[in-house]
């Protein structure tokens, strides 16, 4: 059965046999964007449908105990519990969190039900964790928000690419395959395997202090500026608003710029000549950026910098140029377009906008004025929750926020003190096990439905064998709660096919318009891009080619200011930085039950400079202790000499001491409310001088 992997947003496309230990055996297929090529997890996924300890039957907590029980009973206690907290609190007492990892099907009836059904305002999903900086800045330059607006291949043109805070060699290594002739620049506090790819095929890493990088946007600015590098007549025809910016970088010239991020006037000016002179000779250039620019309290701001670089160049909507950022759920393109965001309706309209109100409660067959308005964005939910103003209930499909959210054991804390946590989930997350109700569904390999990728592009996933007995899929748990809520049963449709086809009405005129990528289209083989606004249309690979999606048709250079990162202190000396390893996978949940995963990445670990261990009286293999002033955390030291003595490095994947989460913090970006995930000050000290290592 042809299908994709059911991780990250390359949705690298796979062949599934059934067959083999796991149920069914995976093999890659050739496709666009993945080549033939698979990573370890695309690889080992099918062990997820066999975890030892997968989820078959509903659990309701029974003095205190997690204990089996009926779908029917555990229905009934979830409908209880949300007609309590109402009663209580209003509609608002209810809340829902959601996941860019949900099929399109998913996260629209989910955004349906939290609406319809709950009446509820209290509605996010840990996307606003990753993709809000880079959609809002996207939003704001160009009027709308797609990832990457042209196709991955295009990238196999480049002569220049610069990488800012994007590891792609670990986290979606197949897509190295389109960057084998480009010069690489890499952006990144640490030598990246991706960093490291760059400098040993002759390109650049520039190695900023993190939090800084709007500093280095700002100094290849002022270069590709004063050098006359840019293109001019772009800048004129097709944006507005470059003098306020070409103003404000000429305030940011090299030598500044070395003293605040520690990238030397030599290699910044290299950079900006690769790019710039790379531009004016009329090559391929592309500017691309990830989490490492992204997730800080000023990532809205920071990617607008790279972003108005970008636009200087004359790149977005030019063909064999572009920018665009790189998305990192299975869904998480789609996840933010059908209405689990907070301030969203389906379509990628706005909650607030009258018209786009009028149209879904339409398709929904609801009055308009009773659809809620916007609610409290992923922290500011998880914070508020318990609390006498924020919800006493809160339904979790597909996250992990007691691993995954920043000041973690806060967020612990705020989920344990709700009078009724539900969690759909295929294995029991760490979320799962403080759940008053855990509900068991179905997982990639036994569904239907569509997943839209990191370009755009919308596919198939495609079931390939039955799940096991007694688990339900997410759509009959929606259906199943909502009748209970007194809702009519055909407004909560069971069926994929039949949601998919309500999704595409209630995107039609949108962003977002699907309304022209037919179910039928995909199954015969066809994986179009959005916006498609009917059947015969060709769908949408490159955007901008003739105008964006301003009503003015012009894109949008927006002024943004430096501000520095959290400081360090004589207690905290250190930034710890935080994102991925190539064996596992977000919260871990799914990953840490492959055993050929959790052999290559047991445990967490901190990666660090060996003079700065040393100064902390630890080497390679010492269990260390990471105090932040949120609270600490325990990893194995890994010495680099590459690192920046200034510098540590924590991946998130792992649970209960060892979650990174629990030093970072989470102070918000003005603009998106992306936490500050990417950044926090702290000291590393022995613990108890014990070794993990032989
Ligand atoms: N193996 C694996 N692959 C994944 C995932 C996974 O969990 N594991 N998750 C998927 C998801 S949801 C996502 S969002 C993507 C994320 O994909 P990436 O954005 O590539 O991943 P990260 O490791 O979070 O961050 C990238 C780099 O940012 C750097 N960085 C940290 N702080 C800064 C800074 O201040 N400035 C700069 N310039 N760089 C900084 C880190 O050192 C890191 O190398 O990966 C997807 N693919
Ligand atoms: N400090 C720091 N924190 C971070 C990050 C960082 O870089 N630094 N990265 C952030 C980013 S980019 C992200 S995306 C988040 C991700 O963090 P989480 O939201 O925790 O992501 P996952 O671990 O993928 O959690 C998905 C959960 O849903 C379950 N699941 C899988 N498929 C389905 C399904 O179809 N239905 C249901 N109901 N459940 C399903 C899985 O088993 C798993 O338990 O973490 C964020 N947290
Ligand atoms: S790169 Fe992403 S989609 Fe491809 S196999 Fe790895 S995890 Fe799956
Ligand atoms: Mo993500």
């Amino acid at each position: 059965m042809d299908t994709h992997c059911p991780y990250c947003a390359l949705q690298c496309a796979t062949t599934l046999t059934p067959g083999g230990p796991s149920g069914v055996t995976v093999a890659p297929r050739d496709f666009p964007t993945n080549r033939g090529g698979l990573c370890r997890k695309g690889w080992t996924a099918p062990a997820v449908l066999a975890a030892p300890d997968r989820l078959t039957t509903p659990l309701v907590r029974s003095a205190g105990e997690l204990r089996p029980t009926s779908w029917e009973h555990a229905l009934d206690v979830v409908a209880r519990g949300i007609a309590d907290a109402q009663q209580k609190g209003g509609a608002d007492a209810v809340g829902v969190f959601g996941g860019g990892g949900l099929t399109n099907e998913k996260a629209y009836l989910l955004g349906k039900f939290a609406r319809v059904a709950l009446g509820t305002s209290q509605l996010d999903y840990n996307g606003r964790f990753c993709m809000s900086s880079a959609a809002a800045a996207g939003l704001r330059a160009f009027g709308l928000d797609r990832g990457l607006p042209f196709p991955l291949a295009d990238l196999g043109g480049a002569d220049v690419v610069l990488l800012a805070g994007a590891n792609p060699a670990e986290t979606m290594p197949p897509l190295l395959a389109h960057l084998t002739t480009a010069q690489l620049v890499v952006v990144d506090p640490r030598r990246s395997a991706t960093a490291q790819l760059a400098v040993d095929r002759g390109g650049m890493h520039l190695q900023p202090a993190p939090g800084t990088d709007l500093a280095v946007a700002l100094g290849l600015l002022h270069v590709v500026f004063t050098e006359g590098w840019w293109d001019r007549d772009y800048v004129l025809e097709r944006t507005r608003g470059v003098e306020e910016v070409r103003q404000a970088a000429a305030a940011w010239w090299p030598e500044r710029v070395e003293r605040v991020t520690g990238v030397g006037v030599g290699d910044l000016r290299r950079a900006a000549a690769a790019l710039g002179a790379a531009r004016r000779d009329g090559a391929g250039v592309y500017v691309l950026t990830g989490r490492g620019v992204e997730q800080h309290a000023n990532g809205t701001a920071t990617t607008s910098a790279f972003i108005n670089l970008a636009l200087a160049l004359g790149l977005p909507g030019n063909p064999g140029r572009g920018y665009g950022c790189l998305t990192g759920q299975g869904n998480g393109q789609g996840g933010r377009e059908h209405g689990q965001k907070s301030d969203q309706l389906p379509g990628y309209r706005r909650i607030d906008d009258p018209a786009a109100r009028a149209h879904v409660a339409e398709v929904w067959g609801v009055p308009a004025d009773s659809l809620p308005g916007p609610g409290r964005t992923a922290y500011e939910l998880l914070d508020a929750l318990g609390t006498p103003a924020g919800p006493r209930a809160l339904l979790v499909f597909g996250s992990n926020p007691v691993v995954s959210a920043p000041r973690a054991a806060h967020v612990e804390e705020r989920l344990s003190a709700l009078d009724l946590l539900v969690v759909a989930d295929v294995v029991p997350s760490e979320t799962a096990r403080l759940a008053d109700v855990v509900l068991p569904v179905t997982q990639w390999a036994e569904e239907d439905g569509t997943m839209t990728n990191l370009e755009g592009r919308v596919l198939r996933r495609r079931r390939a064998v039955p799940p096991p007995d007694g688990v339900r899929s997410d759509l009959e748990v929606l259906r199943g709660l909502a009748e209970r809520l007194g809702q009519p049963a055909e407004r909560f449709p069971t069926d994929p096919s039949e949601v998919y086809d309500e999704l595409r009405a209630a995107s039609a005129g949108g962003v977002a318009d699907y309304r022209g990528i037919e179910w039928a289209r995909l199954d015969a083989g066809e994986a179009l891009y959005w916006p498609c606004p009917d059947r015969t249309h060709p769908g949408t690979p490159r955007m901008f080619t003739e105008r964006f999606a301003h009503p003015d048709g012009l894109a949008r250079f927006v002024p943004v200011e430096f501000t520095p990162p959290d400081a360090t202190s004589a207690d905290y000396p250190l930034y710890a930085t935080v994102g991925r390893t190539l064996a596992q996978y977000q919260s871990g949940a799914q990953t840490r039950r492959v055993p050929e995963l959790t052999a290559a990445e047991p445990g967490t670990y901190v990666e660090v400079h060996p003079d700065t261990a040393a100064l902390a009286g630890l080497a390679d293999g010492d269990l260390a202790r990471v105090v932040a002033r949120n609270g600490a955390t325990r990893a194995t030291v890994r010495t680099d000499a590459r690192m920046r003595q200034d510098t540590v490095f924590l991946p998130f994947h792992f649970p209960g001491e060892e979650r990174a989460n629990l030093l970072t913090d989470p102070r918000l970006d003005p603009v998106s409310r992306m936490p500050e995930l990417k950044l926090c000050p702290v000291r590393l000290e022995p613990l108890a001088g014990e070794r993990t290592t032989s």
